[in-house]
């Protein structure tokens, strides 16, 4: 069912992607996209109907680790009597993952353009919720921390980040992170953002983590890849915005037939030089934004002094 015409065109769920919708026979007369041809304006094809909190997955070829993924995820929120839509962000995954998704309560979004950072823009501009959550589709992170996510959200938070690491309160299990990413990249990173941003997030590389669409709606988003996770704790520091962690565990991912999609050597140099070119072009200065109203209930950091070890 095409979204944007309501008609059934033989697109087997929503297509994010502007020459497609363009394209499309049954599209009605309404523009589809904005001047800027931004992934937001997408939002104009999404279902009426609002719901409180939105989990986004971005899923590329993880049929061995999504069903379990949702099944978590609905059962957490049924449980919490959470008001939740379920997201499948997908890049043209050839292992099943799409008739997977289909196949559930979740709603799946194609993505035309490939990218981590893609697939999750594209994920939000289909979705609904006034609150978002965004979690790996491979079984690494524990979705029944979602009411903790939720509850820090309400609570007037603009962005609340998942903390694997130590430092943090979090818990990396064996196997579970690559010995490079844990005692070198992440740190390195980490440090990076908080000495030049001023940014108090323990774990900049989280994927679980949650944000207000206020904060998300705020921002005119870049990165498509893998560096859009730093992206966005980046703009977080510089925008001001209220933020806070929540100590999780990693677990090791449950795929045998691939490995992570993120390339040490390739994600981590693109990783240095984003942050490298966003401090010399901008600078660590905050840059000024809108305060938000929510955000002036949001405690200041550390909020919780048992969670926040350092
Ligand atoms: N749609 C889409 N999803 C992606 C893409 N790249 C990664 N993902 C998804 O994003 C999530 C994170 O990717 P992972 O391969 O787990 O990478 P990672 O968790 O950063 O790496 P590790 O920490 O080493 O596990 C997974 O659910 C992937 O399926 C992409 O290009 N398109
Ligand atoms: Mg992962």
């Amino acid at each position: 069912m095409c979204s944007e015409s309501r008609i059934d065109c033989g697109s087997a769920a929503y297509v994010y992607d502007l020459e497609y919708c363009l394209q499309c026979p049954y599209r009605s007369s309404a523009p589809l996209v904005s001047d800027d041809h931004s992934p937001r304006a997408a939002l104009m094809t999404t279902p009426t109907t609002r719901s409180d909190l939105s989990v986004v997955l971005p899923c590329l070829n993880e049929a061995e680790t999504l069903r379990a993924c949702l099944t978590r995820i609905e059962e957490t929120c049924t449980n919490a009597s959470i008001d939740a839509e379920i997201v499948v962000a997908d890049n043209a995954s050839t292992d099943g993952s799409r008739e997977i998704a289909m196949s559930s309560s979740a709603r799946l979004v194609e993505v035309s353009q490939r990218g981590y950072g893609n697939a999750i823009r594209g994920g939000i501009a289909a979705s609904t919720g006034q609150y978002i959550i965004v979690g790996d589709a491979d079984c690494s992170y524990d979705f029944s921390e979602i009411p903790k996510y939720l509850a820090r959200l309400r609570n007037g938070y603009d962005l609340v980040m998942g903390c694997r690491r130590p430092t943090g309160g979090g818990q990396i299990l064996p196997g579970a992170m690559p010995l490079t990413h844990r005692w070198i990249g992440n740190p390195l990173f980490t440090k990076l953002l908080r000495g030049w941003y001023g940014s108090p997030v323990n774990d900049v590389f989280c994927g679980l983590r949650g944000f207000s669409r206020e904060f998300y709606d705020g921002i005119r988003w870049e990165e498509s890849g893998m560096t859009f996770a730093v992206e966005m704790v980046i703009r977080a520091a510089q925008t001001g915005a209220a933020t806070t962690e929540i100590p999780i565990t990693l677990y090791p991912d449950e795929r045998t037939v691939h490995g992570p999609h993120l390339s040490t050597l390739r994600d981590g140099w693109r990783t240095l030089r984003y942050i490298l070119s966003q401090y010399l072009l901008r600078g660590g200065v905050p840059v000024t934004r809108q305060p938000s109203a929510r955000r002036e209930t949001a405690s200041p950091i550390p909020v919780d002094t048992d969670l926040m070890v350092s």
